[in-house]
């Protein structure tokens, strides 16, 4: 019964990988409503070259245009030792766990100079700054830049008959990398300034991401003088268990379950004006090179997804099937 299992898991992995294209779309206009929502209905990725390279954020962007914009305001910012927020992190105290940044609120010019000067420093910085938060801080925290970049994606909004539920910013450096994580969001992903690299695998390929229940921990200051800030990750009190994909794609020998070597990353590099739809829970791990001024900034829309038909329940059961047959090999 267990092997049948395990074939019927591999033939859906093999049968996904021969009926689709092994690479990511690329177009060069965007697409119609109607174009967008059959990528939509089929949960498949595109990035359209240059489609954002009008909107006068690609047009007037720069670590000085954000300085006078942005000034002094206050705006958080996540702290790390090895740029890894969000991540899973093995340590000798707890095993496995996974690990939320150290969060802080710094005057927007420090985070710039900080993001810039790590990555012009040759040493590695005990403290890595990823401007990153997720919750919708282009129409709060970044106001002010919310001009330079249209309300709503066009096609996007016409074909789900929504507005954005959030529209983020991110300002980073190379340092920075965000780990695999699938997101319950159509996202429409817009590079800026620097590149960004995307490495996509498809929902079906959950099996391989070997998925586990992580103790949840976050990064605290544990000592700070007028030079060094330490961060150590402290178990979450009371204690809170996260689902997270524990493999890497760039790492493969480390912690694959007996379906990992199937799966068939896709790899996207962004250019400043490029705009990527990653659809709804498709793992993405990202890394990230900065441009001349030493920053990469970029902007994204969160569409919710789709709760209603067959796409979220079949996933939530692949998931579910993926993981009965992980734990029992
Ligand atoms: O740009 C990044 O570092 C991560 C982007 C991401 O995870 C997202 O847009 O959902």
């Amino acid at each position: 019964m267990s092997r049948s299992l395990d074939n019927a898991i591999t033939e859906l992995i093999e049968s996904y990988q021969q009926l689709n294209p092994s690479t990511v779309d690329e177009l060069y206009d965007e697409p119609t409503a109607l174009e967008f929502m059959r990528y939509v209905a089929r949960n498949q990725p595109f990035v359209i070259r240059k489609g954002a390279a009008k909107w006068e954020a690609c047009l007037k962007w720069s670590a000085q245009y954000l300085l006078g914009v942005m000034g002094n305001q206050r705006v958080n910012v996540a702290m790390t030792p090895f740029g890894n927020a969000d991540s899973p992190l093995e340590t000798e105290e707890h095993g496995l766990i996974f690990v939320k940044p150290y969060e802080r609120e710094m005057p927007f010019d420090w985070v710039l100079k900080e993001v810039h000067t790590q990555e012009a420093d040759h040493h590695r910085p005990s403290v890595v700054c990823y401007a990153q938060t997720q919750n919708d801080n282009l129409r709060n925290e970044y106001e002010t830049l919310f001009n330079d970049v249209p309300s709503s994606i066009d096609f996007a909004r016409v074909a789900l008959q929504q507005d954005p539920e959030a529209i983020n910013f991110w300002l980073g450096n190379s340092l920075s990398t965000t780990a695999l994580h699938r997101d319950p969001y159509e996202n429409i992903y817009v590079q800026v300034l620097g590149q960004k690299h995307f490495v996509l695998l498809p929902p079906v390929e959950v099996s391989c991401v070997n998925e586990q229940v992580l103790p949840a921990a976050t990064y605290i200051q544990e000592q700070q003088d007028r030079f060094v800030d330490m961060f150590r990750p402290q178990v979450d009190q009371p204690p809170v268990s996260v689902p997270f994909a524990t493999w890497d794609p760039d790492t493969p020998d480390r912690r694959p379950t007996i379906f990992s070597h199937l799966s068939r990353p896709y790899r996207v590099t962004l250019e400043s004006g490029d705009m990527l739809y990653l659809p709804a829970l498709w793992y993405h791990k990202v890394k990230q090179s900065c441009d001349e001024d030493g920053i990469c900034v970029a902007v994204n829309y969160w569409y919710d997804m789709e709760f209603t038909g067959p796409f979220q329940p079949m996933t939530s059961f692949v998931r579910i099937v993926g993981m009965m047959s992980c734990a029992k090999g």
